[in-house]
């Protein structure tokens, strides 16, 4: 077994043991265990052989004997004899947001409930509102968190999806009779989320790329295998749809397979309106009489966009949101691209919760090409992620300015939590040594909207703040955003000339990028950023301007497009 692995058997133990009404110090050592699995970066084998398994915060020999057991022979007898004290079912529970140990016990005692399915049904009979400590708005709760993780089940982030369907384009391309291949659907339109893959190939040999498809090695099940179609489920659980056509079909079927159905139903509609029928392959008169538009005899995208009196539109735009009107215009914005970006803020050291040194970090900035690159390490409230002290800060400060990089110039910033009123985590006196502060939420989640909303405005009225970080706190697929009222958020920052940002993290991608368009058209600024952990992280840069272009923004909307000596210029500005 590995360290996840390994993590996730003691989380489990830690709910069983609290199930049971363990002694809550012995419950403690098995969560702080799997965090501390979880954040190391050695090597599980090497630690064990060594013997310094204990060296790990928060392991002492009891649980490093029960890592060596787990990780040598992959079982654990205490845990499975613990794990039969309750049905398996119960334990999945722990999967819904917002039910902890003591709530699920009281379901399993009480209702006798053992599954998600016998939970959604008990909320909807009005017995757990009945429960003591429960109530009417905890049934609510749990029901939209049921509901929220029936969806997340079906669905992936944009970047599992990506990986999955990269090394198979590249495959496909490769096969003989193959002439052209493209990602469709949602992954290329750059959706957040997508629900399953969409290849479309032009071959002479369909017959070829069919059975080629489905004997995949990672193929877990072949949903259909049809001549030109065919859908398969991999080991993953990430499904996948191909379809082949024909050269001179590739055009219409690639606008048709990369959707969204909202736009193709659009477009369909303009056809009509033109006397034509537009359908998957090709279009045709709806009478005998009505003219076609001349298109090639292989018609592109772009020429298919054309005979409707169309400029090309960008996959990223077809969602049906006024790409249509813009078109017709000939005002579909030059969108941004990665090679525009020349630094970014929001990262992160081994000082607080990163994985890489200043000196990595810098190294792996550098090597991307940014002439910039900004240090926003967490601040003392954020304990869970080491968090820096005044001090430490101070000491970081120094290092920054005195770390040398004949490519880059170095910010030195923080990611400053905003507490539950509203005021930063750092003095003035300090905020004000910094180049810049992100200022982000990371405790008290669960707010009502106005408190959540005003406590975010009183931070951003700030003099010494600079951008708002990871403004809704969701997490993609598995945890729904805190409560705020995000319209205000950005008239609020229009007005105090302060900045959003796009965290480029594939799990948050937050700011959504459904709201950029109009804000970023009122004068909001954006900064895209990666929030990086470690090193590898800056490549999610990509993952960053995918959604900024999806949100419509163009290079000027973007502050870490500026110039050095417009972007230094910008921020002194914004300090006073
Ligand atoms: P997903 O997979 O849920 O993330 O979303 P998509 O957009 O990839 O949807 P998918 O895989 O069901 O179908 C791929 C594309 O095929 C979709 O974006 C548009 C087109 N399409 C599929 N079904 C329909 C339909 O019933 N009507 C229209 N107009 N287009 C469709
Ligand atoms: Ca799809
Ligand atoms: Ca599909
Ligand atoms: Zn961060």
């Amino acid at each position: 077994m590995d360290k996840k692995e390994i993590a996730e058997i003691f989380e489990e133990i830690a709910l069983l043991l609290e199930m049971k009404g363990d002694n809550p110090f012995r419950i403690r050592a098995y969560r702080n265990g799997a965090r501390s699995l979880l954040n190391t970066e050695k090597d599980l084998k090497q630690l064990i052989r060594e013997g310094k398994l204990t060296e790990l915060e928060g392991i002492g020999d009891d649980l490093a004997d029960k890592i060596e057991t787990l990780a040598t022979k992959g079982r654990l007898p205490f845990y499975e004899k613990l794990k039969k004290s309750v049905p398996k079912g119960v334990l999945q529970l722990r999967e819904i947001h917002g039910l902890g140990a003591k709530k699920i016990k009281v379901l399993y005692e009480k209702l006798k409930i053992e599954s998600m399915d016998g939970l959604k049904k008990a909320c909807k009979e009005g017995k757990v509102a009945r429960l003591k400590g429960f109530g009417g708005k905890t049934e609510q709760n749990i029901l939209a968190a049921l509901g929220a993780q029936e969806t997340y089940a079906k669905r992936h982030l944009w970047l599992a999806g990506w990986r999955c369907a990269m090394p198979i384009l590249e495959q496909l391309k490769k096969l003989k009779g193959v002439k052209k291949v493209e990602i469709a659907g949602s992954l290329r339109r750059n959706l957040e989320t997508i629900g399953d893959l969409d290849f479309l190939v032009a071959a002479s040999s369909p017959k070829t790329v069919m059975t080629w498809f489905t004997s995949q090695p990672d193929v877990s099940r072949v949903l259909a295998k049809g001549e030109t179609k065919s859908s398969v489920v991999f080991k993953g659980g990430m499904q996948a749809d191909i379809r082949v056509v024909s050269e001179s079909e590739f055009g219409f079927a690639l606008i048709y397979f990369t959707g969204s159905k909202e736009h193709n139903l659009k477009l369909r509609e303009r056809a009509l309106k033109k006397g034509w029928s537009l359908s998957e392959y090709t279009l045709s008169p709806v009478e005998k009489k009505s003219r076609l538009p001349s298109l090639p005899k292989k018609p592109t995208e772009s020429d298919v966009y054309k005979a409707f009196g169309l400029s090309y539109i960008p996959p990223e735009l077809r969602e049906n949101r006024g790409e249509f009107e813009a078109a017709e215009k000939g005002k579909i914005p030059t969108l941004i691209d990665v090679k525009d970006i020349r630094g970014t803020f929001h990262n992160h050291t081994t000082e607080s919760d990163g994985k890489s040194n200043l000196k990595e970090m810098v190294e792996a900035a550098e090597k991307m090409g940014w002439e910039y690159f900004g240090i926003s390490d967490h601040s003392k409230s954020s304990f869970q992620a080491n968090g820096l002290s005044e001090e430490r800060l101070e000491a970081q400060i120094e290092a920054i300015r005195k770390f040398r990089s004949s490519k880059l110039f170095l910010f030195a910033g923080t990611e400053c939590d905003i507490l539950p009123d509203g005021k930063l985590d750092f003095p003035d006196s300090l905020l004000k040594k910094l180049d810049f502060a992100i200022i982000s939420i990371h405790s008290a989640l669960s707010q009502d909207e106005k408190t959540m909303t005003k406590r975010l405005i009183r931070a951003i009225e700030h003099p010494l703040s600079t951008m708002v970080g990871h403004v809704t706190g969701r997490i993609l697929l598995r945890r729904e955003p805190y409560k705020v009222n995000v319209a205000k958020v950005i008239d609020a920052c229009i007005a105090n000339k302060k900045i959003i940002e796009l965290n480029g993290n594939p799990w948050r991608l937050d700011m959504d990028w459904r709201l950029w368009h109009e804000a970023s058209e009122k004068g909001l600024m954006c900064c895209i950023n990666t929030d990086a952990h470690s090193a590898q992280d800056l490549h999610l840069i990509q993952a960053g301007v995918n959604v900024a272009r999806k949100g419509w923004l163009e290079k000027k909307h973007v502050v870490n497009t500026l110039k050095l000596s417009q972007i230094q210029k910008l921020l002194k500005q914004m300090r006073g």
